[in-house]
């Protein structure tokens, strides 16, 4: 039987922790990567929403949105408590992470069209937003380091996931590294995910060169 196949493009983005749950998990996984040119020429027709990334199950059926395929995948890992309660917390943070802060606003953004306009986007999510939204964050997260529960679960892999995109600089106007380096509290975060099994291992692979980024120096 084909194993597990995530299909998305090279970059990080909402499939990489996902990638994550898997590698963490042992749960054997193709890794499909879509060059960006590829998509634009031919998009796949097996994609259910017109969109990456997707997921495609050994029986052949295609899912695609991110959230469910986390949710799915964090259900085989153990890394999404069955507990009602406790799935309830973690999805809460994640809710807030990949949908508040990650969609509505940044990527929100890339989608202004006007030059000025997008700067000054930018430079209120930089000055104000980002630091305010991750301070809010901070104070809700146990001292065990973890973000909930006191283990790791899914919410730490959309946490660190977001936080290497916003820390990469990659975003125009948006000095990440700067932000996530001046709480000490995010950068004992990462050091910890780095530390993880899995995560260890498929940066050492798949991102070498890229991460773990420096928030130290
Ligand atoms: N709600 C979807 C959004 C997926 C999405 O926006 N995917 C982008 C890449 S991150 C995409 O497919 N862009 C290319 C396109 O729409 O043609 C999810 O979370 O999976």
């Amino acid at each position: 039987m084909e194993p597990l196949k995530l299909t998305y493009f090279e970059f990080q983005g909402p499939a990489e922790a996902i990638r994550l749950a898997l590698t963490i998990g042992k749960i054997p996984f193709t890794d499909e990567v879509i060059p960006f040119e590829t998509w634009k020429t031919s998009k796949p027709l097996a994609s259910p929403w017109g969109q990456l990334p997707y997921l495609t199950l050994p029986s052949g059926e295609v899912f695609g949105q991110s959230h469910a395929m986390l949710t799915y995948v964090g259900r085989l890992t153990s890394l999404l408590p069955p507990s009602p309660l406790e799935a309830l917390t973690c999805e809460s943070f994640v809710q807030y992470i990949n949908q508040d802060l990650r969609d509505r606003k940044i990527s929100s953004t890339m989608r202004i069209k006007n030059d000025a306009e997008k700067i000054e986007a930018r430079k209120q999510l930089n000055d104000f937003t980002l630091p305010e939204m991750l301070d809010s964050l901070i104070s809700k997260i146990p001292s065990s380091g973890y973000v909930c529960l006191g283990r790791l679960t899914v919410a730490d892999l959309s946490l660190y996931t977001f936080l290497n995109w916003v820390g990469s600089n990659v975003l125009d106007g948006i000095d990440g590294r700067r932000i996530i380096k001046e709480r000490e509290r995010l950068v004992v975060f990462m050091e910890m995910m780095e530390g993880v099994e899995g995560v260890r291992e498929w940066n050492l692979e798949k991102r070498k060169g890229k991460l773990p980024i420096d928030f130290r120096s």
